[in-house]
């Protein structure tokens, strides 16, 4: 049996776990750029641009994608009133409002009721062409949100649960022709329904080391498959309410203003920034000798997926291979594409992807009618030149 062969048994197994069996004959190899391989540039991007891009934020270059997980120091960072500092040593999680027993958690009283590990990827909801440099995947450990919930004990009358950062700021708030400036928490609200599920965790690492100030340090939230602005970093209060919640950042910065053909009618809709939408783009072109090989990412809300696909110039769909390191359900997918005679020239690839009930990734022009620029899920062309 050929090294090749095996490599692709092993893929076999893993994508027929995953449910990914009609993709094409995997050529999978591990991100990281191996001996002999160069990048293909990008015509469609800067050769090299800066990577930290304000006083507290940051992107990812996704041309150096270099395993499943991105690294503490490199993992993208964004936020609204900048880093706060948090002591971990006398850190609590307040837990209040609606709930039976008012609750106080340190680090360790947190410790002690988890241990559990998830992995997930995400992206900012504003992530888009042509860096997309605002997503990561990363290993999580803390607890899931439920556990701590079940101390304090939610009333049943509560009906909404809102997470408070420890960052605030002054904003201005609009009420008909007054404005009135206050201090504000950054907060994100969910719903009783979703908070109490099994999905969303309370982190205190990433990738094995404590969550770093970037990431949230002691404590983040995480709303596994949903856009970024959910994952309310540098947490301190969970209060529950039965009131709906309609702070900045939950009723009015997070939405998305699209119009939708209802009964042959064109309808103006808003709607809330919720989970991801199914979205593919390709990160990278490498030349190994005279292979090309193509890497991308997948991103969505957890759906299993059907189909990867990559198209040069005017060819076919093609199917790429997904990378079985990636297949956890929240975790973002890599895929690869052989790119076999690849002529002199500039080209133009592009990536779609399907997921299993039928969701095709969109084209811009299918998202024409979205006027606000959050939730860009787009196919998106790139241009690469091979010499
Ligand atoms: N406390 C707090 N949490 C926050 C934010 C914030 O401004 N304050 N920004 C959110 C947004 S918009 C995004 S995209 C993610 C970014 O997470 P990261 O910095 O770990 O990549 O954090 C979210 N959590
Ligand atoms: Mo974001």
């Amino acid at each position: 049996m050929t090294k090749q062969s095996t490599r692709r048994e092993i893929l076999k197994g893993s994508l027929a776990v995953a449910g990914l069996s009609i993709f094409g004959i995997p050529e999978w190899a591990f991100p990281a750029l191996a001996q002999g391989e160069v990048l293909a540039p990008f015509t469609d991007i800067p050769e090299s641009f800066p990577t930290v891009t304000g006083p507290d934020r940051r992107i990812i270059d996704i041309r150096k994608i270099d395993g499943p997980f991105t690294p503490k120091d490199q993992f993208f960072t964004a936020q609204h009133y900048g880093h706060p500092i948090v002591d971990p040593a006398t850190f609590r999680l307040k837990i209040s409002g609606l709930v039976e027993r008012p609750t106080t958690l340190s680090l360790d009283d947190l410790r002690r009721l988890g241990g559990a590990e998830l992995i997930a990827g995400f992206e900012c909801s504003g992530n888009r062409r042509p860096q997309q440099g605002l997503s990561g995947n990363g290993r999580w450990t803390g607890v899931p949100l439920r556990a701590a919930l079940d101390r304090a004990g939610v009333k049943p009358e509560a009906r909404e649960l809102v997470f408070f950062g420890a960052d605030h700021g002054e904003e201005e708030v609009e009420f008909r022709t007054n404005k009135y400036k206050v201090e504000q928490q950054f907060g994100r609200s969910l719903s009783r329904e979703k908070a109490l599920s099994r999905e969303p965790f309370l982190a205190y690492s990433l990738n094995g080391e404590p969550l770093t100030r970037h990431q949230g340090s002691p404590l983040r939230l995480l709303v596994p498959g949903w856009y970024g602005m959910a994952n309310v970093k540098w947490l301190s209060e969970i209060h529950v309410q039965a009131d709906q919640y309609l702070g900045k950042f939950q009723a009015r910065w997070y939405r998305t203003l699209k119009g939708e053909m209802i009964d042959g009618e064109l309808k103006w809709i808003e709607t809330a920034i919720t989970h991801m939408q199914l979205k593919s783009f390709i990160a990278r072109v490498t030349r190994d000798g005279s292979r090309h090989k193509v890497l991308g990412v997948v991103l969505n809300d957890g759906t299993p997926l059907k189909s990867v696909e990559v198209r040069v110039d005017s060819g076919p769909w093609q199917p790429a291979a997904m990378d079985p390191a990636t297949s956890a359900k929240y975790s973002w997918k890599l895929f690869t594409y052989a790119w076999n005679g690849a002529t002199p020239g500039e080209h133009t690839l592009v990536s779609r992807v399907t997921d299993v009930t039928g969701k095709v990734q969109p084209t811009l022009e299918e998202l024409d009618t979205k006027k606000t620029f959050l939730e860009d899920n787009s196919q998106f062309p790139r241009k690469v030149m091979i010499a």
